[in-house]
């Protein structure tokens, strides 16, 4: 048996403590600088944070959902909703997370509301041993490699500036969001400048198969990978599409559950995953995911929702599990946000590394006098 499967037994047979206070949260930070993708420019970070108390202990949930649907269907409200009138509901103490898992199966398809629950009662749960999230899932690695993704930008010339301050971080790779009529010269810009970064890029779905010759052009650059070129809810016209390129496919939207992943590598849609704990349902049906992909010898890396510390700090956990073989997307803090909610940020270290919290729980710590003044509104349910 594998140390993730072994993990996921034990975990799966951990009880819900009994909870004294339920509150969902809803917070919006200013970004240092708009980050664009093809279908959406955001200023701000809107996040919709559970709070869970247990015995005078404060868990969280940071849920990846956007404000407006243009990266995936569920949005803060949607999710609000489906957490108030359906899952929080199923909250019971006493219940293990398998049975948790069980009722949250019952609601379809939001998966962003179910991950927001999961992530509070696993933070809650490890708080409750005084140990870190990372440990509950059974990994020992100190530190992740961190890799940065970079917003579409005004001119090749000004993408070559910002993919320069990424390689003076040391990032050890370099996301690159493109979309039609921004990206051949773009990467080549890039690549010309930087001919050994590792380079990938992502188009969010903004091409369609048709576009295969045009995309076939992606192929002269020595990419990693190219994420997400079509529809963000097609798994079949990306195995077409793949058959056509050198360079790997990764899928991000199209994957929301340990089916759909299995979907997708049967097909061959695609050589690499994006693993987002917060649009596959949580960490337990990560850890699952992983072990499907590493069963398939399909690389893994961990994408982000351009989190809070909160969210942030869940992916850094999470990274420690084997299987995760690419850097993935959490970067450092200050890259987002002048001010996180929490204490200690995220920082590099001078190898591009980032060191895994070790204090309980997700291990950061929320500073209350920045919530309340980062807070947009607040609904207390228990
Ligand atoms: O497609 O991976 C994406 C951010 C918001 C929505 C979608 C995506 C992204 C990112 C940024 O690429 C990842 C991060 O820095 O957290
Ligand atoms: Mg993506």
């Amino acid at each position: 048996m594998t140390r993730i499967a072994a993990a996921l037994d034990a975990l799966l047979l951990e009880k819900l403590p009994p909870i004294d206070h339920v509150d969902l949260v809803l917070v919006r930070l200013p970004f240092v600088s708009p980050f664009a993708i093809s279908t959406a420019v955001w200023t701000t970070k809107d996040a919709l944070l559970l709070r869970l108390e247990s015995g005078g202990v404060a868990a969280w949930g940071e849920c990846v959902a956007d404000p407006d649907p243009f990266y995936a269907s569920e949005t803060t409200t949607t999710a609000r909703h489906i957490l108030k009138d359906f899952l929080l509901p199923r909250l019971e103490p006493g219940i293990t997370l398998s049975e948790l898992e069980r009722r949250m199966r019952h609601v379809r398809g939001n998966e962003m509301a179910c991950a927001t629950l999961e992530n509070a009662v696993l933070d809650l749960i490890a708080k409750a041993k005084g140990v870190p999230l990372h440990a509950l899932l059974g990994a020992a690695r100190k530190k992740v490699p961190s890799g940065i993704s970079i917003g579409l930008q005004e001119s090749p010339a000004a993408l070559v500036a910002a993919v320069g301050d990424a390689v003076a971080k040391k990032y050890h790779r370099v996301k690159m969001k493109i979309q039609k009529g921004k990206d051949l010269d773009y990467v080549r810009a890039v690549r010309e400048r930087f001919p050994e970064l590792p380079l990938m890029v992502d188009a969010n779905g903004d091409y369609r198969l048709d576009d295969a010759e045009h995309l076939a052009g992606l192929d002269a650059f020595d990419l990693t990978m190219i994420e997400q070129p079509l529809s963000y809810h097609d798994i079949y016209q990306h195995a077409l599409l793949q058959m056509t390129l050198k360079t790997s496919l990764c899928l991000d939207e199209s994957i929301h559950s340990l089916d759909d992943a299995a979907a997708a590598i049967a097909l061959g849609s695609c050589r690499i995953l994006n693993l987002k704990q917060g649009r596959v349902g949580g960490i337990l049906e990560s850890m699952r995911i992983l072990e499907l992909a590493a069963a398939h010898g399909i690389p893994v890396w961990s994408g982000g929702m351009d989190e809070t510390g909160i969210g942030r700090a869940v992916n850094i956990h999470l990274q420690t599990l084997d299987g995760f073989t690419l850097p993935g997307d959490t970067s450092e803090t200050s890259r987002y946000f002048h001010e996180d909610l929490v204490e200690p940020g995220v920082v590099l270290d001078a190898d591009g590394f980032i060191d895994v919290p070790e204090g309980p729980g997700f291990g950061a710590r929320v500073v209350e006098e920045r919530l309340a003044r980062l807070k947009i509104s607040e609904e207390k349910i228990l």
